[in-house]
């Protein structure tokens, strides 16, 4: 803390002040010392001051001859329905603070003024009832910060309802004016004693795979370099040096305001257990884990997550279940009429549900199976768990069916639904208000289309009737969109939630033209296709990523297509950018600006990154998403890991209601994460001196870093499922070819090449016939790839042809197919490159 200690005021001057004749006579005092309101006389507005209202209480906040008035029509039902407010008055523990304002009323009423806690318990720091009339009176006092520090305490004048009023009150103003609040004497103010702890160590808390990159960050300042600085792995049960290693050289992180920053590198340390690092002259970094299973647990949480926002339903949780809520019926903007929306997952910290987030999540949940379908049991504890589909296609599912509703007759998508403002910090089932859904926009439709594509694809296995429905769904929301073809967004001004906004739906409709091509294979959405740029993007805003992804993991499309390549190459020269960015940094974060959910950013870097792995088997790329991870884990300058319940240090005060009403955090959410703006009363208070990577805090009033969604958990899930490498297999090169793979023979996983994959493709077809169709496995075998891997020149799919595929491969045999079925390809065990063959 930078302040000076301020010099005690030993005389103290009398001055005359107006004081109520209720009120108690205070000695008036004058100070040197700062006010702490930065607009205290109303000259040029009311910046820096608000109004809370709720429970009816009505009322507008202007100036009138350089005073604050409050004019207020409605009292509403309790003291807090009208209030006036000022944000951001740092009060430490024992200071002594003077305080004084005038104020007067156009009618005698009471009112409160405060010094209170924003939020929390919303504690007064000093407190008084006030009687106003007409006649200005000057309140003036001294307190002392009796609590502890507060540094981001809130001045309010209650003018709400008392019940001395029996619930009216004609329409009045109350006058406030030179207001201040200075800090006159601080000799008993430890300014040290909230510091937060900032660790030297920095790792991943939550631990690394054995392959996996590990790398440490340490950032205490002075350390003896005269000789290179050795850091230790040490095994936390036996306390036995695991590994060590020498730190680079001291690097600057101007983001971070850090200056020494070295960074060691244990990649070579695989063996599974608990083990923390050492470093002579530091602090012991927090423990970690290192093993196979490491992210088991996260993955499988950061789904259940999603199961906890469910609307509409009742929730089962000992400490976050609740039962159904939001079940009544909407009304449509605009009109008196009235739908059922009801379900589908509240977006986040509130209880608005909207389709272009959802939307996102939807994409990132399905595409996380595509990328590691073992990874995604169907026993996590769900109400569908153990239907034989994996939970995390069922609670995608929730949210698709809640989307069913939200799509008009004429094909068109409302973009949300929610109550005109946010709730207080209540229980969603008390989230009782009218619930109202805006108009239709062109870029919910097309992400509703892309979704339902998706969900056509994916669920066809499962349940045939419903990705018919889907499919049906997303080809009603084509022939919309169609049919409307300008860009159209409206929030309605008095729906204050969330708004999801965008200035252009052409990466939306390229999604859903790539997804609903992929699912159909129609011409008609490939010529659309072919019309428009290729487009990138993963947040909400903007979602072309999702439809590169759609046509790079596409079975069996033309690589030779400039859709493809082009697709190709945005992937690939986003993840060069990012790789850039990621290696210039020592806490090796794949972005330079933090913004408002960074780490769904930074998430989403790391899913472009593992892509552009899978598309090029270049490690460096894998070696980046896996970095990215390292950051959400707790590797950042914060030396936080940002999900709730996993690490040492995580968010205990998440901007999530529910948590806010449990007195704890719902567990594995993913926090927004730096953002450098400082959007929110506590960013502001908190962060004001902060470099730009440390902008965060953990802060229940502190939605701009501290909130979760429930897209920036599903990033952190697909991350989980692309950098899961562990069954050790190459990565399927998919580089543009010259063969489109529906051509190639022997090519059974339609990547356009033939190679040892395919033969093992073929072999584990062979023995799990339905396994590996296409959707339920990350490599999948089409009815295409089920022809061209037939080879041996015998009619049906049998090992004989993986083996064919080998001996071409080893160019034993020149040229596929074979003409007829070979003797030597009937019977016994070969082994070839590893692989054993059962004949
Ligand atoms: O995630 C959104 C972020 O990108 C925007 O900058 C921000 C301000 O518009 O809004 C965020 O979304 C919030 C939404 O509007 C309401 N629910 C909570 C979301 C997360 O903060
Ligand atoms: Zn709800």
């Amino acid at each position: 803390m930078k302040n000076k200690k301020l010099k005690r005021f030993a005389a103290v001057a009398a001055a005359c002040t107006i004081m109520a004749s209720a009120m108690p006579v205070v000695e008036s005092v004058s100070y040197a010392a700062k006010n702490l309101i930065s607009n205290s006389t109303f000259e040029t507005g009311t910046s820096g001051w608000g109004t809370y209202k709720e429970r009816n209480g009505a009322c507008t906040l202007t100036t009138e001859d350089e005073q604050l008035a409050i004019n207020i029509t409605n009292v509403g039902k309790v003291n807090y329905s009208v209030q006036a407010f000022y944000d951001i008055i740092p009060l430490y523990k024992n200071g002594k603070y003077h305080i004084k304002y005038d104020i007067s009323s156009t009618i005698d009423r009471r009112i409160e003024a405060m010094i209170q806690q924003n939020g929390g318990n919303y504690t007064s720091y000093t407190w008084k009832a006030l009687d106003l009339t007409s006649e200005p009176q000057t309140i003036e006092y001294d307190f002392t910060m009796e609590y502890k520090t507060d540094i981001m305490a809130k001045l309010c004048f209650n003018c709400g309802f008392y019940e001395d009023y029996e619930g009216y009150l004609p329409k009045h103003t109350v006058y406030i004016d030179n207001v201040s609040v200075e800090l006159i004497d601080d000799s008993e103010v430890d300014y040290d004693a909230d510091k937060p702890y900032e660790p030297d160590i920095i790792t991943n808390q939550v631990g690394y795979r054995p392959d996996a990159p590990k790398s440490v960050v340490v950032r205490k300042k002075g350390l003896d370099d005269s000789a290179p600085i050795e850091f230790k792995v040490v095994n936390d049960k036996t306390g036995a040096v695991a590994y060590k290693n020498l730190l680079g050289p001291a690097q600057k992180y101007a983001a971070a305001d850090e200056s020494e920053d070295r960074v060691g590198d244990f990649s070579e340390l695989r063996e599974p257990g608990d083990y923390h690092i050492e470093v002579e002259g530091c602090d012991k970094s927090y423990s970690f884990y290192i093993g196979e299973n490491v992210y088991k647990g996260l993955t499988e949480e950061s789904v259940k997550m999603l199961y906890l926002q469910r609307c509409g339903v009742e929730v089962e949780d000992k400490d976050f279940g609740h039962e159904a809520c939001h079940k009544s019926l909407a009304t449509v903007y605009g009109t008196t009429n009235k739908i059922d929306v009801s379900g589908g997952w509240h977006d986040a910290g509130d209880y608005g549900r909207y389709v272009v987030p959802g939307a996102k999540t939807i994409a990132d949940l399905l595409y996380a199976y595509q990328a590691a379908p073992t990874l995604f049991g169907d026993s996590t504890g769900i109400p569908e768990s153990g239907n034989k589909v994996p939970d995390i296609l069922d609670e995608a599912r929730f949210e698709l069916e809640w989307m069913f509703k939200m799509q008009n007759a004429n094909g068109g998508v409302h973009h949300k639904v929610s109550c005109a403002t946010f709730p207080g910090y209540i229980a969603p089932q008390k989230e009782t208000g009218e619930l109202i859904v805006t108009p239709i926009s062109s870029t919910a439709t097309a992400d509703f289309c892309a979704s339902m594509a998706m969900a056509a694809e994916f669920y066809e296995k499962f349940d045939k009737e419903f990705a018919e429905k889907c499919l049906a769904a997303a080809e009603k929301a084509w022939a919309y969109l169609e049919e409307n073809p300008d860009f159209d967004f409206t929030n309605p001004k008095d729906i204050v939630t969330g708004d999801y906004g965008d200035k252009t739906d052409k990466d939306e409709r390229y999604w859903a033209a790539a997804q609903l091509f992929r699912t159909t294979g129609d011409e008609k959405y490939y010529n659309a296709l072919k019309d428009m740029k290729t487009k990138t993007g993963l947040d909400w805003s903007t979602v072309g990523d999702y439809g590169n992804i759609a046509l790079l993991t596409m079975d069996g499309i033309d690589k030779t297509s400039d859709v493809y390549k082009n697709a190709y190459d945005a992937v690939v020269s986003q993840a060069d950018e990012f790789v850039e960015t990621y290696k210039s940094n020592p806490y090796s974060v794949a972005i330079s600006e933090f913004n408002w959910g960074s780490n769904m950013t930074i998430a989403n870097f790391g899913n472009i990154s593992a892509l552009a792995y899978q598309l090029t088997g270049k490690q460096t790329y894998l070696d980046a998403a896996n970095a990215q991870l390292d950051y959400l884990l707790g590797e950042n300058a914060n030396g936080v890991c940002f999900v709730s319940g996993w690490g040492t240090v995580s968010p205990q005060h998440p901007h999530h209601r529910p948590s806010m009403v449990a007195g704890k955090a719902m567990p594995c959410m993913l926090a927004g994460g730096v953002n450098q703006n400082l959007e929110d009363s506590a960013a502001k208070a908190y962060c004001a001196n902060s470099p730009a990577a440390k902008c965060y805090i953990d802060n229940a009033e502190s939605y701009s870093t501290n909130e979760i969604t429930i897209y920036w958990n599903s990033p952190l899930t697909y991350l989980l499922a692309l950098t899961n490498t562990e069954s050790g297999e190459e990565p399927t090169s998919t580089e543009p070819s010259s063969q489109t793979g529906s051509d190639v023979w022997g090519d059974a996983n339609g990547d356009g090449q033939v190679n040892i994959a395919d033969a093992v493709l073929v072999m584990q077809v062979v023995t799990n016939p339905d396994k590996y169709d296409v959707g339920k496995t990350e490599v999948s075998i089409s009815e295409n790839g089920k022809k061209m891997a037939d080879v041996d020149g015998t009619k049906g799919l049998t090992n004989s042809d993986a083996l064919a595929i080998q001996k071409y491969k080893l160019g034993l045999v020149n040229k596929l197919p074979l003409p007829d079925a070979s003797e030597d390809l009937t019977s016994g065990v070969i082994i070839i490159d590893g692989y054993e063959v059962q004949l």
